[in-house]
């Protein structure tokens, strides 16, 4: 499937430019195992790189100025790397103005490209294809012009660029996008950003990809909102518990004794947090151990924290992860990513996948006259540059 998407972006490029690319580069998408909401709360995450990805063609322009264009949209600009950047109303081209100037703003040299991409991650899904965009640029950027610029810079670039569009983001999906590897999944700890892979095997289970296929609205204020009331909750901590720096040292029983020192909503979300980033190192315990159960019920357990402490959910997402604890060979399920729409991510037992797909794609559409998108995806590695065998 990668290859027919290489060939037409190569093809685009060509008859785009009339040369051939000098560097092609693929930058995946992501999962994410468990962990949600917790990379910018110093916590533990477990995502892993996915096998859809954004491909690029990129060559020099020999100029000042850069040409950009995005086939599957069927929209192009240019931009002048000696002018200002600044943010346009064409939301798309932000990400790659962005990570211009993260890169113009953290000293690195560089001259006019030219760049054709193409895409088969969904985007408004959870799989992060915002990450891969901006992963993919600074990568093809850095080969193009022979930059050094170590892996995690290239994730703190991008997460800069997202801050930048205006999501106040974590490192996770950046992080993922980059450090992915076939077959496994990354353990990161988010404050320090180190990390370890673990296998991704999930034994006599398969994850699948239930897309809502909505993309509710309040995504973006929800998001940065939610990072403002965990730091009002974390100084409120802080404030009784001088000894705590970040959510990490927290027990639930300290989250507890504070519940009349803040606001309801405080409460929900700080308890949801210090909960999660547990969860994270019992999943990954479970997932070295060859306890599926035991990860499913973790997934389940995430989710219920997601839409009610965290009010992250939707009620198409709630839905499919009720029918989900319905069906015997489904051992867990949950809304992956930033909410509000999107995948949840789902284990359901080997040889049963079908019937669970058809069931959940009809009694979807019959609640919501929506039609269920289903994505089986495979572990893979992160951004790299293509090279023909
Ligand atoms: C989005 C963000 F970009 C990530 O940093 C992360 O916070 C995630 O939502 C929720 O876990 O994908």
């Amino acid at each position: 499937m990668n290859e027919i998407l290489i060939q037409n972006t190569t093809a685009f490029f060509e008859k785009s430019f009339g040369t051939t690319p000098q560097k092609i580069v693929l930058s995946p998408g992501r999962i994410n195992i468990i962990g949600e909401h917790v990379d910018y709360n110093d916590g533990y995450v477990l995502p892993a790189a996915i096998d859809k990805i954004i491909c690029f063609a990129f060559e020099k322009s020999n100029s000042k100025t850069s040409k950009i264009i995005a086939i599957d949209l069927n929209e192009e600009f240019e931009v002048d790397l000696t002018q200002e950047i600044k943010l346009s109303d064409v939301v798309w081209t932000n990400y790659i103005l962005g990570v211009i100037k993260q890169l113009q703003d953290n000293g690195f040299s560089f001259e006019g490209f030219n760049c054709v991409f193409s895409s088969n991650i969904p985007v408004g899904s959870g799989l992060s294809s915002s990450a891969a965009l901006e992963c993919g640029m600074i990568f093809g950027i850095k080969e193009l012009f022979g930059l050094k610029i170590e892996k995690v810079d290239i994730a703190l670039l991008g997460q800069k660029a997202e801050h930048w569009v205006g999501i106040n983001c974590g490192i996770m999906d950046q992080f993922s996008s980059v450090h992915g590897l076939e077959n496994k999944v990354i353990k990161l700890d988010c404050n320090t950003l180190e990390f370890e892979y673990h296998n991704a095997d999930f034994k006599d289970y398969s994850l699948v990809l239930f897309d809502s296929n909505v993309k509710h609205s309040l995504f973006t204020s929800e998001y940065n909102n939610r990072r403002l009331e965990c730091e009002e909750g974390l100084s409120i901590i802080k404030n009784h518990f001088p000894e705590i720096k970040t959510f990490r040292d927290c027990t639930e029983e300290q989250v507890l004794s504070l519940k009349d020192k803040m606001s309801e909503v405080v409460f929900k979300r700080v308890h949801f947090v210090v909960k999660e980033i547990l969860r994270v190192t019992q999943a990954c315990e479970a997932l070295d151990n060859g306890n599926i159960e035991l990860l499913g019920q973790l997934l389940f357990d995430t989710h219920d924290g997601l839409s009610k402490d965290y009010e992250v959910s939707c009620p198409e997402l709630d839905f499919i992860v009720e029918q989900a604890k319905k069906e015997e060979s489904v051992i867990g399920s949950r809304l992956m990513g930033g909410g509000f729409g999107g995948c949840a991510i789902t284990l359901i037992k080997k040889g049963h996948e079908n019937s669970v797909k058809e069931a959940f794609t009809s009694l979807y559409f019959d609640t919501f006259g929506i039609d269920l998108k289903i994505y089986d995806v495979k572990v893979s590695h992160g951004t790299s540059l293509y090279t023909k065998n």
